[in-house]
């Protein structure tokens, strides 16, 4: 396969490399793109070295076969046509075009033969808080409809790129050396404190990250699920936590929840209070599971569960995703 990694210079483009190295993805060529700040750069590849090369409108994706795209959502709308004009199929990281109803939103745990449906050449690798609720939801949905989700979750910092997570780094080693700490990627001071809020508003008092949690989950899972979300960016590194609650057709004992995600696809289960067992993102920071625990009955509510899911931000809830797409078209075409 000829791939190519449009912001290879990214959090998201770097674990790209590590994933299609260490999955021993079938990679014939691959080029690497990237802003006119980045081309030139070198990055090791299979005991290559291979430079970034500025992305400009042209002919550069002749002969490419899937073209991973995590450059925002502004280059993904400008170069789309660029990318797909002679048949390379785009997996885009980014929420242009997740709800085109053109473009098939896929979590290869939940809705993989979507990605056979694709009439512009694009497939969206949905938002990374999105993804690990799917996989989590997915197991429970096998067994009971859900009919509602309240979900909060607990951003890391990766989530807002590789230079955030250096600015929560800075923040921190300049608190404690009594420096005033910069203020760049997020809106407030993160380190020592927590944010409510991820993206931007919208007009009806939720962010945009919140809405993408209700309109990406109904899409995936074709469902008329609904969803209710506060996302609040957290001082971690890189590993998403949500506490969500949900509300299923038939109340669910535990033990019935607990073998439901124990046997469902990508979800580890990590629930034994007992010994103080439970996902944490320092624990689950470069795994690929969803990392599923604290599973119980909502008090207020017959039919309602409640659990704790941890994902890493970065692998599952971004790169993996988009390689694990690439992986099940590959062996649909029996390559
Ligand atoms: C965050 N979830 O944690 C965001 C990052 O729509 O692809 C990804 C935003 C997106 O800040």
């Amino acid at each position: 396969m000829n791939i190519a990694i449009v912001g290879a210079s990214g959090a998201v483009g770097q674990e790209l490399l590590r994933l299609l190295d260490e999955r021993n993805f079938p990679v014939d060529e691959l080029v690497l793109f990237g802003s006119s700040r980045s081309a030139g750069t070198s990055y090791p590849f299979k005991n290559k070295s291979i430079k970034v090369k500025e992305l400009v409108h042209g002919d550069d994706f002749k002969g490419i076969d899937i073209a991973f795209v995590s450059a925002g959502g502004g280059t993904s709308q400008a170069f789309a046509e660029t990318i797909t004009r002679h048949g390379a199929i785009m997996i885009d990281n980014s929420s242009a075009f997740r709800m085109d109803k053109d473009v098939p939103l896929v979590v290869p745990e939940v809705n993989p033969e979507d990605a056979l449906k694709r009439p512009r050449g694009i497939i969206a690798n949905p938002n990374c808080t999105t993804i690990q609720m799917v996989v989590a939801l997915k197991a429970i949905e096998d067994i009971t409809h859900i009919k509602k989700v309240h979900v909060s979750t607990y951003q890391s910092a990766s989530g807002a790129g590789a230079s955030a997570m250096r600015e929560l780094e800075d923040q921190h080693r300049q608190l404690v050396n009594n420096e005033p700490p910069t203020i760049d990627k997020f809106a407030y001071q993160l380190a020592f404190n927590l944010i409510p809020q991820v993206d931007v508003f919208t007009d009806n008092g939720y962010t945009k990250e919140e809405m993408k949690m209700y309109n990406e989950t109904r899409k995936i899972m074709h469902s008329d699920i609904e969803v209710s979300a506060t996302c609040v960016r957290v001082p971690v590194m890189r590993a998403h936590s949500e506490a969500t609650w949900i509300e299923t057709e038939r109340p669910l004992s535990i033990e019935e929840a607990r073998e439901a995600f124990s046997r469902a696809e990508g979800v580890i289960v990590v629930d034994n209070p007992a010994k103080k067992e439970y996902p944490m993102p320092l624990d689950i920071a470069g795994k690929d599971a969803v990392y599923v625990g604290r599973i119980r009955k909502d008090l207020t509510n017959e039919k309602g569960l409640t659990f704790w899911t941890v994902s890493d931000q970065i692998r599952k809830g971004a790169a993996l995703n988009a390689v694990q797409i690439a992986e099940y078209l590959m062996k649909q075409e029996g390559r």
